[in-house]
């Protein structure tokens, strides 16, 4: 049987394969999903982002460990999902248009709903107009965008803009969120919140609709 500590190398190698298998084997022992989240799995894409910037990785090495890192999320999502106590709000999220960048957009929703809050989840590559449909067909209370480029990331300001210009922004509030992004930015965009990981965005979206 594998020991936990190699999930982090299992997803930092690209190895699905042994990634599900520790994650499945640990979950069955009865591991905390979100401690194998917090403590392996997003250590390791953290380790994947830096060994990239030093060029030590390369496109194929990304894609292979995000996959990696995909099939364990599967099998902890569910669990997460478990933990949820009340419903806390209803929100909408995605990655903004023209960037297809999930993985932390995936876990902010997994960790929202295991945080009792109810996901629409729009996927990558998202238009301001089927942001601002989705909110007012789901009558959201949050929405949450999603931007891992520095090219897109002005994006989430046209998308504040529209769902301003469709009448909307009273009842939503936005969150933002991805590596580039920061506090100060999302003051400067008219962001009502921000975080830098998974589990503040649950503190944070309960605390602008005032729960929990
Ligand atoms: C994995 C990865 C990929 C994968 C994506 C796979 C997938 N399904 O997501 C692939 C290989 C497809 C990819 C493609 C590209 N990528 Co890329 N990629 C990355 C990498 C290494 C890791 C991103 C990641 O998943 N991190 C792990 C997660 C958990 O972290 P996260 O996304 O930041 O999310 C956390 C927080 O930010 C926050 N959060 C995220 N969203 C939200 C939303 C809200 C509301 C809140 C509150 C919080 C929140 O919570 C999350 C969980 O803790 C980063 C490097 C990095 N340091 O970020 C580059 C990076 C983002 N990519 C980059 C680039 C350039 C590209 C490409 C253009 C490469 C190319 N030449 O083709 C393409 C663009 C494709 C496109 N149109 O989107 C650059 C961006 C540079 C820039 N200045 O814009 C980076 C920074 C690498 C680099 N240093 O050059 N990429």
């Amino acid at each position: 049987m594998s020991n936990i500590t190699e999930l982090y190398d299992a997803i930092l190698t690209g190895n699905h394969k042994k990634a599900v298998e520790i994650t499945d084997t640990a979950l069955k022992g009865g591991q905390d999903p979100k401690e194998l989240v917090d403590k392996y799995m997003i250590p390791a894409m953290d380790e994947v982002g830096r060994r990239f910037e030093a060029n030590e990785y390369f496109v194929p090495e990304l894609l292979i460990a995000a996959r990696a890192m995909k099939g364990a999320l599967n099998l902890v999502r569910p669990l997460l999902l478990a933990q949820k106590v009340a419903p806390a709000g209803r929100v909408v999220i995605g990655t903004v248009k023209g960037d297809l960048h999930d993985i932390g957009k995936n876990l902010v929703a997994a960790m929202l709903e295991g945080g009792g809050f109810e996901i629409i989840d729009l996927g990558v590559d998202v238009s301001a107009e089927k942001f601002v449909a989705a909110i007012k067909e789901k009558g959201a209370n949050v929405v949450c965008l999603s931007a891992l480029l520095t090219t897109t990331m002005p994006g989430m300001k046209d998308i504040i803009k529209a769902i301003e210009t469709a009448g909307a922004r009273k009842q939503v509030k936005v969150m933002v969120g991805g590596a580039p992004v920061t506090k100060q930015y999302a003051d400067q965009i008219g962001a009502d919140g921000f975080s830098d990981n998974a589990s503040g965005a649950v503190t944070e979206a309960r605390r602008l609709l005032g729960v929990g």
